[in-house]
């Protein structure tokens, strides 16, 4: 099977053919397996997909949501595909065991494709990686591309600069609130969900989350996040979070907002290639980080002489880039 061939394969829903075409752009392989990931990357364009970001503490209820969302989208008659990032593990490829659970009520619909991505190890990191995914599952039709990770560190401040419209997950609690604020999560989302409402504590959740909105200042026109409640694990809640998941698509649809959006997204995907690239350039010796932890030389200088710059050539404009 040549390449076009397998992309029209993909395109009509085979997901062996869409896994290959997978493990090609996220690896960026040069014809290793018979497939070139620029080519890919020509070959398969275009698309309107519905980026949804999925971000919340371990065991917050995130795959299960997933699952609810997939049926719902399903009923609308919509293709979806999910990447489920795993920012700790260099294994890819099989869906982490739990998610396999969870989601098998799809693993028979040829109209979803799920699929964990590992991103540690690969070049460009998560950003690369699961930008790369989510391009090429959009050129190949899919209508809605989730994807879900773990909210540890900076990935959920990569998803969000990958998404249209980021949801943060939270469960009553879990003191989530207070440790989102704290993490600065709070200002990347686009819409909050209180899973676990069947629990105690969701409404105090919902009514503190509200309360701290309330104390943001907005511009007119500006986008209010809303507060939805779902209890997932029942797929309860989830008309009202498609809803508001739709709301803030039509509110990125007006003026130039979504135009602006997918280029800070391909911005922030050139930027984490080139930061691999530069990575992999400018190598640091071993002797040199030994010299200056010596203090036989300083950091600076020592940063000057990987950089190939001994300081004397420098014009005063290269400087003022620097
Ligand atoms: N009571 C209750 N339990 C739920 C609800 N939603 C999910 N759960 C349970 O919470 C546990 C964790 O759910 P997952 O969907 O795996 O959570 P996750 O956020 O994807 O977890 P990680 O991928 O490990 O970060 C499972 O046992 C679910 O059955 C809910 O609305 N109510
Ligand atoms: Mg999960």
């Amino acid at each position: 099977m040549g390449l076009p061939d397998i992309v029209a394969a993909a395109r009509a829903g085979d997901r062996r053919a869409t896994a290959r075409l997978l493990t090609a752009v996220e690896n960026q392989t040069n014809g290793e397996n018979g497939i070139d990931a620029s080519e890919v990357a020509r070959l398969v364009t275009g698309g309107d997909a519905l980026i949804v970001g999925l971000t919340g503490s371990p065991g917050v209820g995130k795959s299960t949501l997933v699952s609810a969302l997939i049926a719902a989208w399903r009923e609308a008659g919509l293709r979806v595909g999910v990447l489920a990032v795993d920012p700790s593990s260099p294994f890819s490829g099989g869906a982490i065991l739990g998610d396999r659970v969870r989601m098998a009520d799809h693993a028979l619909d040829d109209g979803v494709y799920i699929r964990s991505v590992a991103t540690r190890g690969h070049l460009g990191g998560l950003a690369a990686t699961t930008g790369a995914g989510v391009r090429l599952l959009e050129g190949l039709g899919f209508d809605v591309v989730v994807v879900e990770t773990v909210g540890v560190g900076q990935a959920e401040v990569e998803i969000a600069s990958l998404a249209d419209t980021t949801l943060l997950l939270l469960a009553p609690g879990m003191g989530d609130g207070i440790q989102a604020v704290k993490a600065g999560v709070v200002e990347i989302a686009d819409v909050y969900v209180v899973n676990k409402a069947d629990r105690p504590g969701a409404d105090g959740a919902v009514r503190d989350l509200k309360a701290m909105m309330s104390l943001v200042r907005r511009e007119p026109g500006e986008w209010r996040q809303p507060v939805c409640t779902t209890v997932a694990a029942e797929s309860k809640g989830i008309d009202d979070l498609v809803a508001a998941i739709g709301k803030h698509r039509d509110w990125l649809a007006e003026g130039d907002r979504l135009a602006l959006k997918r280029r800070q997204r391909a911005a922030a995907e050139i930027r984490a290639r080139v930061d691999a690239a530069l990575r992999e350039r400018y190598k640091v010796p071993e002797a040199l980080a030994e010299a200056v932890a010596d203090g036989e030389t300083d950091v600076a200088s020592a940063a000057r002489s990987v950089l190939g710059d001994t300081g004397q050539t420098s014009s005063p404009s290269h400087r003022a880039a620097s």
